[in-house]
């Protein structure tokens, strides 16, 4: 019969997985009848619009970039592993909240070293990577793609400044708990993102979230000029604030990754844990935050979000006001 079929891949970051398909036998198609038709496409090393990926068994990929369908295994599993956080978590139904599904298309360019989102043609667009063997088709990669689609059609923040700033860690926080909530057994929840696709040829993840200047430019602390900085550096502070509201100060241990998350001032915090963090992040995006939200902003619409959630007195508040402070945003 037509309709939503369950395939098997061999994804390369996330080992054998599910996948919502379409077809009948003899020819199916990576279309995700259960998430809004959410369609991948293979662009084969061009720039253009490519071809809806099809397969006449509907087992996709062999976990390897040799394996053209193997970075379109990982980047379908991605969104539907986005899609359903955003529905699980959030209640929110897809990207615009709509139910309609968005597409991905890997294989751009060549050896092209990126991935990004795009409103007008909604939807993220993956490189190959270094030697066309590291295609940023990861889970928290297409988290972070799939979220900046969510950020654009809620708070709208804009792409400069100290809005690109929490723009970008918008997608980065939602990244780290789209890869909690997945708990996929080859790819467990952290604090990093970009692990698995190795951009710095040695095994380094992109960037850090309990100490973002490890990775040599983004920012732990806000100071007046972190608008000045590229957005994926100034995001750094609130990635960080994110962390310490999860987890903590000091040093920490999460799924055996060993943490060390500094403070401003000195000052201990105690994390309220990620599933409490990520409502309190989700609430403030899409109730309290502008297109024009700045670091100070962001405090007050936490601190709005917490009170709503907990109340106004609640530990949950007082941990977002004291992560803020540790972070220099007052
Ligand atoms: N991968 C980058 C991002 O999503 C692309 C960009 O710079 N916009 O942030
Ligand atoms: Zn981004």
């Amino acid at each position: 019969y037509q309709g939503v079929h369950n395939g098997t891949g061999e994804s390369q970051y996330a080992g054998s997985v599910e996948l919502g398909t379409s077809g009948s036998s003899g020819s199916f198609t990576l279309t995700d009848g259960e998430r809004g038709d959410h369609k991948t496409y293979d662009l084969k090393g061009g720039q253009g619009s490519g071809d809806l990926f099809t397969d006449d068994d509907d087992a996709w990929g062999d976990g390897t970039p040799a394996d053209r369908q193997t970075a379109g295994v990982d980047a379908h599993y991605g969104a539907a592993l986005t899609w359903d956080y955003y529905k699980n978590v959030h209640k929110r139904d897809g990207i615009k909240g709509d139910g309609v599904g968005a597409s991905s298309n890997v294989h751009y360019g060549d050896n092209y070293v990126n991935a990004f989102w795009q409103d007008s043609c909604f939807c993220m667009t993956y490189g190959d990577g270094q030697n066309n063997e590291h295609p940023l088709t990861s889970i928290d990669v297409a988290a972070h793609e799939m979220t900046h689609g969510v950020t654009s059609h809620t708070a709208g923040l804009e792409y400069a400044g100290e809005s690109g700033g929490l723009n970008e860690a918008t997608s980065d926080i939602f990244a780290a708990a789209v890869e909690f909530s997945a708990d996929n057994p080859e790819d467990v929840g952290d604090y990093m993102v970009g692990e698995e696709i190795d951009l710095n040829g040695d095994g380094t993840p992109l960037r850090y979230m309990d100490q973002p200047s490890k990775d040599g430019s983004s920012l732990d602390f806000w100071s007046p000029d972190a608008g000045d900085v590229d957005v994926h550096y100034s995001s750094g502070i609130a990635n960080h604030f994110f962390f310490l509201l999860s987890v903590g100060s000091g040093e920490r241990e999460v799924n055996g990754v060993q943490y060390n998350s500094p403070t401003a001032d000195g000052s201990t915090v105690e994390g309220i844990g990620i599933e409490k963090a990520e409502q309190i992040w989700f609430k403030a995006l899409t109730e309290e935050m502008t297109s024009t939200t700045d670091y100070a902003d962001a405090r007050r619409a936490t601190v709005a979000a917490a009170t709503g959630l907990y109340g106004a007195d609640s530990p949950e508040v007082k941990t977002v006001e004291a992560a803020w402070t540790a972070v220099s945003v007052s």
